[in-house]
This record gives structure tokens, sequence and C-alpha cells, in this order.
């Protein structure tokens, strides 16, 4: 008998940690094909180990094999349909090397759902489907809730981690990521000219096996800070051939890099303004730089102006991106995709649809999602956010009469990434449904967040019905539970300033950022109708009138839009403020809820996950309480107004 060897790692392999199945298809005991492609070598390697893991132990055999099997036909080129269909009784996956990479994952995650012969022609609805990562150089993650960077230390770092990542994107569908900070500085800024090239060719190589794409941020003045120009002027023709040279360099060097990711005259970051030249010009002289070697580039819409005077009322920071990206369209090049945030502001628990995604034409355009938890309860909360993504990417933006939908009008997604180098990748065990679920609705928006919840379950804590239907039900509910505790009817904002965790009804607003919610003791609110900043001018003219319509705006977007008094009636007879106070109440109420649900899976998890579970729960309650007091108090101290159930308000 062979000796065991124990791999040590630190880290759990989430939905991959395939688990013993009582009962395996004859047909998983053979595998007839022998991909030529790494990606295709990936897939038999993983289709080996994972029904090895699930107890068949599978034979790889020959051509000439009669018994049932799974056979691997790989067939060039380099598109990523994938085709599992019955043949000899057993199973046979067609497609390139990533094709049957995309297969062999299906199979492994239908087979440890309990489907025997799941027959599956599927190709992504975008060709570009990645993780943003907000690591810096020196391993700290922006806005990071799951440790340490796991692809910096000071320098780039390629570990077993690096390939388990790889192996978790491909196993959801996603093909790209971005590893580092759009806020790019101190040494990162090197990613770019060479120091560290070996690292940088060996995680590109690493994530090529699995066929994820490296992408890396830069920043827009590398020709002064690197090149030792006076200037970054797009428009300068010794600023663009250093582009040119250096990309030459960089892309020669390491072949699976896909492109450039861009934060521009965003949040102080340089950017073309700064020489009187538009977005586009910036854009297109790096695109241009970037072409000849396949390349692509991102560029981020995340522009506004974060010098406010809160006393200034005419500037509206939602209007932003439509204002300085709406008439650009069609001016940008080909290999150009627009980064836009899912909402016209910052990522809140409920904005409306960007309108910016309604006005692109001819430019080629990528949703931004945000799995990192910034505003969402960085990963101490639960807060599943596949069904808010779901609504986003199905919502109609009512400009065309076919193929209106955000998810019809985009040409590539993201996601800022959740990971860290924690055990558990994401921090709360929950958190990772995210991961899952993003990279799953990417691939095919039309998929349903519930389905996707209970399949991550039943792949992550086995198949016990109760387990898939209690997690499935806390993570579905746990968006309205965080939005009701937090800042319900899109009034977004109340965050403590800077790290954004916890209330402070006020900390924003005396600020630079433009985020206000300007209450008084009489009225809370924006005005963001034709009366008021004129933002829902923003939207297509069906959109517009009833955005501005006090009646017709939805109203979980109600504060979003509109400046009411306290005492404006809502649709069920309840006023405005008596609304917020029951969603505090209830959003606690509920949040204890789902921890109690929690507790009741004890004995049926491994006691780590429960444990570590619990305590982020335990958390989470002490911070909805203090979310409910502290917004409460603050609404009826400034209104004197009391709850009509006469709850204790103070804490
Ligand atoms: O909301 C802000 C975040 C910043 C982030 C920025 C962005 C990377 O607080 O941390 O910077 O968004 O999206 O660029």
């Amino acid at each position: 008998m062979q000796p065991k060897v124990v791999i040590f790692v630190d880290y759990s392999l989430l939905w991959l940690d395939w688990r013993k199945k009582s009962e395996l298809p004859e047909y998983t005991k053979r595998i007839v094909g022998r991909p030529a492609t790494r990606q295709g070598k990936a897939a038999l390697r993983e289709l080996l180990s994972g029904l090895k893991a699930m107890g068949s132990e599978p034979e790889e055999c020959g051509k000439g094999e009669t018994r049932p099997a799974i056979h691997l036909t790989e067939h060039p080129g380099s598109d990523e349909k994938a085709t599992i269909r019955r043949c000899c009784d057993g199973l046979e996956i067609l497609g390139s090397g990533r094709g049957l990479l995309y297969g062999a994952f299906h199979l492994l995650r239908r087979l440890a759902l309990g489907d025997s012969f799941p027959e599956w022609e599927s190709s992504p609805a975008y060709p570009i489907r990645m993780l943003d990562h907000w690591d810096n150089a020196d391993g700290s993650i922006e806005r990071g809730y799951a440790g340490h960077s796991f692809f910096f230390n000071g320098k780039p770092v390629c570990s077993e981690r690096t390939r388990d990542y790889a192996r978790l994107l491909a196993s959801c569908g996603l093909n790209g990521c971005c590893i580092n900070n759009v806020n790019v500085h101190g040494s990162a800024l090197m990613l770019l000219t060479g120091g560290y090239q070996r690292e940088l060719k060996r995680i590109s190589s690493t994530l090529a096996e699995y066929g994820v794409s490296l992408w890396i941020s830069v920043s827009f003045s590398s020709p002064i800070e690197l090149g030792g120009l006076q200037t970054a002027d797009p428009l300068d023709p010794a600023v663009q051939q250093w582009w040119k040279d250096t990309s030459a360099r960089l892309f020669a060097e390491i072949p699976n890099l896909a492109g450039f990711l861009v934060k521009a005259d965003s949040e102080g970051r340089p950017g073309p303004h700064t020489y009187g030249r538009t977005q586009a010009e910036g854009a297109n002289m790096l695109a241009e730089a970037i072409e000849p070697f396949g390349g692509k580039l991102l560029w981020r819409c995340f522009v506004y102006n974060c010098t406010q005077d809160w006393r200034d009322t005419k500037t509206d920071r939602a209007r932003a991106q439509c204002d300085h990206f709406a008439p650009l369209d069609g001016k940008f090049r080909e290999n150009v995709y627009l980064q836009i945030k899912n909402g016209p502001v910052d990522f809140q628990i409920r904005e409306p649809v960007s309108p910016l995604l309604g006005h692109l034409e001819h430019t080629n355009s990528m949703i931004e999602f945000q799995i990192a938890q910034e505003y969402t309860g960085q990963q101490r909360h639960v807060c599943y956010l596949v069904p808010m993504f779901k609504e986003i990417l199905d919502f109609h933006l009512e400009h065309k009469p076919e193929r209106d939908k955000v998810s019809e009008n985009i040409s590539a997604a993201c996601a800022v990434s959740n990971t860290g180098d924690d055990f558990n990748w994401t921090g709360h065990d929950l958190a990772a449904a995210n991961l899952f679920g993003f990279g799953l609705l990417s691939w095919d928006p039309t998929a349903d967040p519930a389905e996707i919840a209970a399949e991550w379950s039943v792949l992550t804590f086995g198949d016990d019905p109760m387990v898939t239907e209690t997690v499935t039900g806390i993570l579905m509910r746990s968006r309205n539970v965080y939005e009701k505790y937090t800042v319900p009817l899109g009034i977004g904002w109340m965050c403590v300033p800077g790290n954004h965790y916890g209330p402070s009804p006020e900390g924003y607003e005396y600020d630079r950022w433009g985020t206000y919610h300007r209450a008084t003791h009489k009225e809370i609110g924006v005005e963001r109708g034709p009366g008021g900043t004129g933002f829902t001018e923003q939207y297509s003219t069906g959109l517009a009138a009833k955005y501005a319509s006090i009646e017709d705006c939805p109203e979980e977007l109600l504060l979003f839009f509109h400046r009411l008094p306290y005492d404006h009636p809502m649709k069920d007879g309840r006023t405005l403020l008596q609304r917020i106070y029951d969603d505090h109440f209830e959003g606690y109420e509920e949040a204890k809820g789902l921890s109690d649900a929690w507790d009741r899976l004890g004995g049926r998890l491994d006691p780590a996950v429960y444990d570590r579970v619990r305590d982020r729960f335990r958390e989470q309650l002490r911070c909805a309480a203090e979310w409910r007091d502290v917004i409460n108090t603050w609404l009826y101290r400034l209104t004197l107004i009391p709850d009509e159930k006469g709850r204790r308000i103070y804490p």
C-alpha cells in the first residue's frame, strides 16, 4: 500500500471540497480521452481528483473502451462553450480546453447535487467575467475583510493558494482577475515596468492553467512616476511612445496578460482631466498602446467631485457618471470597456441602477459589482448580494423595445473581490456564497439566486435538507434584513466615515464626499427630480417620470429620489418616520431570527464552521442593535415625534 502523504494547507477549499457520495453512476469509473491543452489537462485532473474524493476511483482508459465512461473530446479554439451529452451509457464532455474545464466542473457540481446525467450546453453571456482585487503591494487590502492579500507580501507571490484560487474561479465560470488595487501606489507601480516580471509571470501562468486571465491596475501618471517624463498628457507623443514601449515589453513577457484597469480622475487619482483632455482621449491613448497585443483597457467611470462643499446643493454626485461619460458614447476605441458601478453613487445597500448603463449604444460597458462587503456589513454581517445583482441585471432601462435589460446591454461583468488569506477565504463563511453566486450569474444572468444559494450550500455544507433549507433561507432574507436595520428607503450613507462600519447618521453630512441626506427636523432626503438636481432626467422618459413622481417612485428608493417631510404617508398608511422606526426595530428582530436559525443547525455542521458563523452572528446582532438605536434616537431627537408603538428608543 502506498503511504498516504498528507499535505497541510492553511485554508479550506470552499465548495471544491467534494464530499463522499453513497452512490455514483457507473460511468464515473472510467475516463477516456487525453486533452492536449493545459486547460484540458486541468479538466482531466479535476475529474480524477474530484471523483476520487466523491468515492469513485476513475481509471484512465484508451479510446476503444466500450464500458460506460466519461469521454473528453477536446477541439481546438479559444471559445468557452461547454457541452455535456449522453454517449454510450456514459457522458461526453466537449469543448476547447476551457470548455472542457467548465464542463468538468459543471459535471462534478451536478454529481455532488445528486444529478446522475446532467446534460448541458452552455456558453457564457460575457467574454470577460472577472474579480477586481483591491490588494496593495504591501499585502494589505483596501476594503478587505478576510485577512491579507494572497497575491502580495511586499512583492507579488505565487503559491499553492494561487492555484486553488484559480480553480475556485474557474469552477464557477470566472475567467479573469485583476490582482492589484485600482488605487495604485507604492511598489505596485512597478508591476508595469519590470521589477516583478518573474513573479508576475508565475502568477499569470498558474492562472492560465485554469483559463483565468491576468489583469493589472496601472496609474495614469506612470510616465512621470516611472518613466521620468514631465507629463502624462495623453496627447503628448513622448507619453504615447512610453506607453507603447512599456506595453510591448510587458505583453511580450507575460503571455496571459489580458490588459489594464485604470482609475483616472477619481478620488485624487491622476487622469486626463489634469491636462484638459477628455476621458476618451485618456482611455484611447492607453488602448492604442496595448491593442497590438490583443490587450483590453478597463476604464472606470467613478469620476466625480470628491471635494464638494456640503452647502453646494446644485452639485449632485449621483449625476456625475452620466454627465462625464454619456456625451462620449461612441468615442472610445473598440478595446476599451467602461467599468460602471451598478448604482450611480457607490455600492450602497440599495441604489437605483446607474443610468449610464442606458446611454452606451456604441461603447463597450462592464458592470462593476462589489462582493467585498464595504457598505454591507464587512463580512461580519451576513448579506447575500446575489439577489440584488440579479435585480440589477434584470432591470429594464426602457430605452429600446427589445434587449433592453441591463444584462443585455453590457459586454462584461466584474466584482470587487471579497477574498483574502483567511482560512475560509472570505472572513464570514457565508460570504463565499457571494463569490460563487457572482461567478454563476456572470456566466448566466438568467440563473436563479435562490437555486444558486441552495447549490452553494449543498456543495459547501453537504446535503442534509435541513441545512440546505436553513442556509438558503438565511441567505435569501439577509439583504432585506441588513437594509432594514441600517439605511432603508434608499437613504444610504449613514455609516461611520472612513471605515464604513457601524452607524453615524451625520458622519458624512458636513464632509466633502457629496453623500448628503440633508435631514432637518422637518424633512429628509435629496430632491433629485426636475425641480431638484434633475438626476431623474438621466433615465429614459418613462423611468424619469416614474422616479420623479412621489407616488410612482418605488418605495424602497423613495429617499434616494425625494426630499420628504417625516409625516409623509407611505402606501400602507404609516408615516415615513414611523416606517423608518419600524424598519429598524424589525430589522434587528429579523437579524435575530437569522441568527436563531443558524443556532438550530448545531450538531449538523462541522463544529469549527458552526462556531465561526455563530461568532459572526453575535457581532451582527450587536451592530444591528447599535444601528437601530443610533438611527432611531437621532431621528427622535431631531423630530421629537415619538414611536407610535411606544417602544423604547433611547438605548
Ligand atoms: O467607495 C470607494 C471606496 C474606496 C475605493 C473607491 C473606488 C478603491 O471607499 O476604497 O477605492 O470606492 O471604487 O475606487
